[in-house]
């Protein structure tokens, strides 16, 4: 049996292999081509209370493509099973003990062919607000990411600095949008990290990944012909945290309820949507925002 607290503890990640079957993986991955297919009837990035869908017109795939599927688990049945099933709670008890909630629930893309396909180094604390962004909480969360589909070094495998998670937060990629550029290798030397320490978590499908909300990490471009799709839950000790849904109550797996909890969308109740998103932070809309100075600038 691997010691994933203690390699966890010491490394900031752990990775557990063969955690889904192949047949569970492969039922994952039509559900996640559905989702991926309801993502793109979207012209834009689309937001329905914790549901999101991160659609971009990638400039140099010249084609819509979804990015990221946000709690698809109000869409899916067997998403919504998956993300509370007795897998998860065998690998979560050990580090959170038996009343559990989710913060976060994604499916992540790297359309082959497309620009925007990487992740700058960071810590995930960058993407929480209140309370769990507090290095204290560093025991009380967990992440685990899912490898539908093979992950390598050519598709942009995520990629940790082992050790990193106890440094506390160093504010890495905060300066602008995480997946326009890479990292430079003089940001992580600032931060006290070397580069050459990085290592990529290449996966068979139904791997699962477990990071830390402070352990570094990034992934690169997929520059292979075949897509990069990874599956994102996060999960906290619930009496450490107000916000996130439920997955395990006294280790009773617990389904989504009526009415959505916040769990990192914090202006759920002011402004549930639907809606589109306006922003956009690509290089390209940085350029067109300058070119032509909007009414106020003028
Ligand atoms: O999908 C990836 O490679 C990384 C995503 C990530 O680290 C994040 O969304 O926080
Ligand atoms: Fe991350």
């Amino acid at each position: 049996m691997q010691d994933l607290v203690a390699e966890l503890r010491s490394n900031g990640f752990a990775v557990v292999r063969g955690f889904l079957s192949r047949e569970e993986i492969a039922e994952i991955s039509a559900e996640a081509d559905r989702m991926y297919q309801e993502g793109l009837r979207h012209h834009a990035t689309y937001r329905d209370k914790n549901l999101l869908f991160e659609v971009l017109n990638d400039p140099k795939a010249g084609r819509r493509v979804v990015l990221q599927a946000h709690w698809t688990a109000w869409l899916s049945p067997l998403l919504e099973r998956m993300r509370r099933s007795p897998q998860y709670l065998a690998v979560l008890e050990p580090f959170l003990g038996k009343d559990i909630k989710q913060i976060s629930h994604q499916i992540h893309w790297k359309p082959p062919g497309a620009k925007y396909t990487s992740y700058r180094f960071h810590q995930d604390a960058r993407f929480r607000q209140g309370n769990i962004k507090d290095f204290d909480y560093l025991q009380s969360t967990l992440t685990t990411g899912l490898a539908i589909d093979r992950q390598t070094v050519e598709n942009g495998a995520l990629r940790v600095m082992p050790g990193s998670h106890r440094l506390g937060y160093l504010g890495l990629s905060d300066d602008g949008p995480i997946m326009v550029g890479q990292t430079q290798e003089e940001e992580l030397r600032r931060a006290g990290l070397d580069p050459s320490n990085i290592r990529t978590c290449v996966m068979e499908p139904g791997d699962l990944l477990l990071w830390t909300l402070f352990t570094v990490h990034g992934s690169a471009p997929n520059v292979s012909d075949y897509d990069r799709r990874f599956m994102i839950n996060s999960y906290v000790r619930a009496s450490d945290s107000e916000r996130g849904e439920w997955a395990f109550r006294s280790g009773v797996s617990t389904s989504l309820g009526a009415e959505p909890e916040v769990c990192k969308y914090e202006q759920l109740r002011e402004r549930p949507g639907p809606f589109y998103v306006e922003s956009d932070w690509t290089e390209e809309a940085a350029m067109s925002a300058l070119a032509m100075p909007s009414e106020a600038s003028k």
